[in-house]
């Protein structure tokens, strides 16, 4: 009998660096194009902005979603991992301003230390197909994909108002902006008429909202997208202006009410309010109205103070042909619907305060059959996708500006239109490509070869990211986005996991160019990812948000030397479920560590012994619960179920190897280099993670419960069934306890109890 006890004094600084180049240098884990032997599995990550550090919550990302990538890999799987950077954007622009850096200094430094940190906690990333999106031949396809959108009408520049950060000197989009403020810096967000590029989203607005439907994704994500869409369904009604030839279209979505319209209410941007100036009697209280509410932001419109001003101006109701007055007022938003409406403070609560701040009649609340009023309308609050930022750090927009010609895009074969090189970063009211190099600025037009000067802003890095996933199939392609046959091979992607923070953003840009690229025919897919997880937050050891004032910050270079990264990776799992997460434990860690050397401390009998029933069982069940919580992410509770096994083989004189090597092969893609070594000390000379994933053995589990008829007297009385294995002792009382059973003993004295092992009991009463 051989006995192996791997006393090992536990040093993860030692065996977890080797490890990892073992992996890499025998490529146990690159993905491979077309592989006709396993089916393929795109498992996709949320790469991050390289802000400089790793913290706990890009570990808690990227750790627990490499554990499922193992664990498909094991599988069977050919398994598409990667990583990349989203490289370009306003962090990075804003540091390097404050850091007196180049951006593309700052960002390579933080890249190349990232990558490190990435590293050391052993994930499977396929580093060959790395995706920089502030690599020229990354955005050179960008900008491809610029000039696609731009060729079918789906990128246009208009005059239109933005929101404005005065401190960045930038146009926000919408998602930038959370509750008025700049998302970077704070500062509150002012209304301001600019010259921009979009993205006509809206076009898509009705697949967006449809195809929901047919992806997995976590339902509050679902739900967020529909209120973002904002389906809403009413009709336009026209309401004729007395003595004019004008009319006010509105939008209502109860045409039901129009008998109780007692005026109506024209947003500040409306264009009637210039058209009609003549009509306008009250203009001097009109203007100073106007220009007053130019001044608040979207925000404070939106903070209802029932101001408004009547125009003079009369409209007349198309059903009761009543003259109801026209008013001003910024409750009505220009962006929505038409910008104007039909109030009916009978109906609606804001009308009906509009209206008794401003002696307005309250009106009937009397209902009609609206149907033949108007006509149908939908309307959507999603609007079309800002594009252009007034920066620096970013994609050029590959457009020329003809004196002749006007707008012209750049040709695809000059592609890319390459970032230069400036000295001032500071956006001044210009963008700070208005500074580059005349070699840069000004070129002939591509049209009629007269003077034209290149575009200097440059895209929004959602639009980076919205196609990223399609560069991973093939990464260095420099014919085409990828490969359409790679793509075909590879995509749409699995599962991807990431931040819920995303919902609207991201996540709807990705879904949105995925549909273009479908209607272009460059794709045939379009939905974009076919589940989705989230991962909850990481909270500080006193349960609060980690963040750097509060001073609960853990920092994971420093856990990973004192603990090694399979314990922080198990810990992470284990703090609680993945999509909730919860709040970072010192005695937790501990703990895990402590469970990691218990595992090396198991004496394992490498003779061919019998195995105790008990144990085999168990062994299939944790089998059974791993596979099972791995595949819905639920570390946590696969983690406990190994926990309970160790217990279990813990109290073994010795555990008989064939047991200890599927306990190793569960832990693999939780504690990888820990189960690696182990695996080797066993003799092993191949990867552990080339062994396949075991398969719990149905059988052993029928097999494990036992069925115990009881007697009394001899007399069949009761059955009831017991796990196999269990002690005389627990399955007298159980059977004593059977109620039927209980009920006849009751009073009575048992003089003897027989028990059959796996039979019966039969209890021998007076
Ligand atoms: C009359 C009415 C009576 C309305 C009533 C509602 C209730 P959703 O569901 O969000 O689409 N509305 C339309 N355009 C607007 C704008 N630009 N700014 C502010 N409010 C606007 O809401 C549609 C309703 O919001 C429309 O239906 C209109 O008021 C108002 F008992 O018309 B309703
Ligand atoms: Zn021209």
């Amino acid at each position: 009998m051989v006995r192996l006890t791997f006393d090992m004094f536990y040093e993860p600084g030692k065996i977890e660096p080797k490890w990892q180049k073992f992996w890499e240098d025998k490529k146990i884990f690159q993905s491979k194009d077309f592989d006709a032997k396993r089916k393929k599995f795109y498992h996709l990550v949320m790469f991050g902005y390289p802000s400089g550090d790793l913290h706990v919550g890009h570990w808690y990302n990227f750790a627990p979603a490499d554990t499922y990538a193992r664990f498909k890999f094991m599988q069977g799987y050919n398994v598409l991992s990667p990583m990349g950077f989203d490289a370009f954007g306003l962090p990075a622009e804003n540091a390097a301003i404050n850091n007196k850096l180049d951006p593309a200094t700052w960002t390579k430094e933080n890249i190349d230390r990232m990558r490190t940190q990435l590293r050391s906690i052993g994930p499977i990333y396929d580093w060959d197909r790395e995706v920089l999106t502030n690599d020229p031949d990354y955005y050179k396809w960008t900008q491809w994909l610029f000039l696609q959108l731009y060729k079918k009408g789906l990128a246009y520049r208009t005059k239109a108002l933005a929101n404005w950060c005065p401190s960045c000197q930038t146009v926000l989009a919408n998602e930038q902006v959370i509750a008025g403020h700049c998302e970077r810096c704070e500062t509150e967000v002012v209304q301001k008429e600019i010259d921009q590029w979009l993205f006509k989203i809206t076009a898509y607005a009705d697949r967006l909202l449809k195809d929901l439907d047919k992806i997995d994704w976590p339902e509050r994500t679902k739900v967020a997208q529909r209120n973002w869409i904002g389906r809403s369904s009413g009709r336009l009604i026209e309401f004729k202006i007395q003595n004019s030839k004008f009319k006010i279209d509105i939008f209502t979505t109860r045409p039901d009410t129009i008998k109780g319209v007692t005026y109506m209410v024209l947003a500040p941007e409306h264009p009637l309010l210039k058209n009609q100036k003549s009509k306008i009697k009250n203009q001097k209280i009109v203007d100073d109205y106007l220009e007053n509410s130019k001044k608040k932001t979207e925000r404070q419109r939106q903070q209802y103070d029932k101001s408004g001003v009547p125009t003079g101006l009369y409209a007349i109701n198309p059903v009761t042909k009543e003259e109801v007055p026209v008013w001003v007022a910024d409750y009505v938003l220009m962006g929505y619907g038409t910008g104007s409406i039909m109030a009916v403070p009978a109906h609606d609560e804001r009308d009906k305060e509009f209206a008794q701040a401003n002696n307005l009649p309250l009106g009937s609340g009397e209902l009609i059959d609206p149907k033949g009023i108007g006509s149908p309308q939908v309307n959507y609050r999603l609007r079309d996708w800002i594009v252009s930022r007034q920066r620096y750090w970013g994609v050029p927009i590959p457009i020329v500006y003809c004196d002749n010609c006007g707008i012209q895009p750049v040709p695809e074969d000059e592609l890319p239109v390459e970032l230069p090189k400036i000295k001032d970063y500071l956006p001044k009211g210009k963008p700070p490509l208005a500074t580059a190099p005349d070699s840069w600025l000004h070129i002939r037009c591509v049209a009629c070869g007269g003077k034209a000067t290149r575009e200097v802003e440059t895209m929004d890095t959602f639009v980076d990211s919205s196609w990223y996933f399609l560069r991973y199939t093939d990464p260095k392609n420099d014919k085409r986005f990828a490969d359409a046959s790679l793509v075909k091979y590879w995509c749409p992607v699995d599962i991807y996991i990431g931040g819920a923070e995303h919902t609207v953003l991201h996540l709807l840009y990705a879904r949105f160019i995925t549909k273009v690229m479908k209607d272009l025919g460059q794709i045939e897919f379009d939905e974009p990812f076919l589940k989705l997880r989230h991962q909850g937050t990481i909270l500080g050891p006193d349960r609060q948000k980690m963040s750097k004032s509060r001073g609960n910050v853990i920092d994971p270079d420093e856990i990973v030397k004192k603990f090694g990264a399979d314990t922080v990776r198990m810990f992470l799992m284990f703090m609680g479920p993945y999509d909730q997460g919860g709040p970072w434990s010192p005695s937790g860690i501990a703990g895990i560590f402590r469970f990691l050397k218990r595992v090396a401390a198991i004496s394992v009998n490498r003779a061919q012994v019998t195995v105790n029933r008990e144990i085999v069982t168990l062994v299939e069940k944790t089998i059974a619960k791993v596979t099972d919580d791995l595949e819905k992410l639920h570390f946590n509770t696969a983690i406990a179920s190994l926990m309970s096994l160790l217990n279990h083989l813990e109290k073994q004189e010795s555990v008989p190897s064939q047991i200890y090597r599927k306990f190793l092969i569960m832990l693999a893609p939780f504690a990888p280099h820990m189960a690696e070594e182990l695996w080797h000390k066993l003799g092993e000379k191949q990867s552990i993670f080339k062994t396949s994933w075991p398969k719990a053995d149905v059988s052993k589990l029928k097999q494990e419960q036992v069925l115990y008829v009881v007697q009394i007297n001899g007399k069949l009385r009761s059955k009831f069934t017991v796990p196999a294995g269990t002690k005389e002792d627990k399955v007298i009382k159980q059977a004593r306890a059977d109620q039927k059973i209980a009920v006849l003993l009751q009073s009575k004295q048992v003089v003897k109890t027989i028990h059959v092992p796996s039979r019966l009991v039969n209890f021998v009463i007076k």
